[in-house]
């Protein structure tokens, strides 16, 4: 069965755009995956833990086989692989992977909760996710629409497009 999942992604150090990069091509690596579409990449100030470097943040959208738990793991693999640094629990890090839906699937385990928590109240997880949904989308439980939360979004002055992905092609931000 094909899923259909949308996942974030952050950087806020080093090469960020490059780490974005290899995210989006490493999960089209996973086995029964691949991604099918890309928002554009933003730049955001960052968002709890203040004081650290702004962020690129994308979300692509992916059809994958794989249960929630598996894709978990291939996308924690990703995250050590790129060397992901988080010594602040909110603090800067290399490269984030976030699993945002999983179909209109409610989950909650141990080591996951779909959709994921908090998403409704970040701009740099809404915004992306809009380019790919449209604003009369409903996350599972909320009685919003995705323009609502949006419009409602606390942090809304902090976000821009660093770059366009016009037609929305999963790796056409990154072929040039
Ligand atoms: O939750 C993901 C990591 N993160 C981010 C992020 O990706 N973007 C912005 N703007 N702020 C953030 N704070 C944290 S923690």
């Amino acid at each position: 069965m094909v899923n259909q999942v949308y996942v974030a992604l952050g950087s806020n150090m080093g090469v960020r755009e490059q780490f974005l990069k290899e995210a989006v091509y490493d999960l089209h690596a996973i086995p029964e995956t691949k991604v099918v579409r890309s928002s554009s990449i933003y730049e955001t100030e960052p968002v709890g833990y203040t004081n650290q470097a702004q962020f690129l943040n994308m979300v692509v959208e992916v059809q994958t086989s794989l249960s929630p738990a598996d894709l978990l793991k291939e996308t924690a693999f990703i995250e050590q692989r790129h060397h992901r640094k988080r010594d602040v629990r909110w603090g800067p890090r290399t490269l984030d992977i976030d699993i945002l839906l999983y179909n209109m699937e409610n989950i909650k385990t141990n080591e996951l909760e779909i959709p994921h928590p908090r998403m409704t109240q970040r701009m740099f997880v809404l915004r992306p996710l809009h380019d790919l949904l449209p604003g009369s989308f409903l996350i599972p439980d909320e009685t919003a629409t995705l323009s609502e939360l949006i419009r409602h979004c606390p942090d809304k002055e902090g976000i821009y497009v660093w770059k366009h992905n016009a037609g929305g092609g999963a790796f056409a931000l990154f072929e040039s």
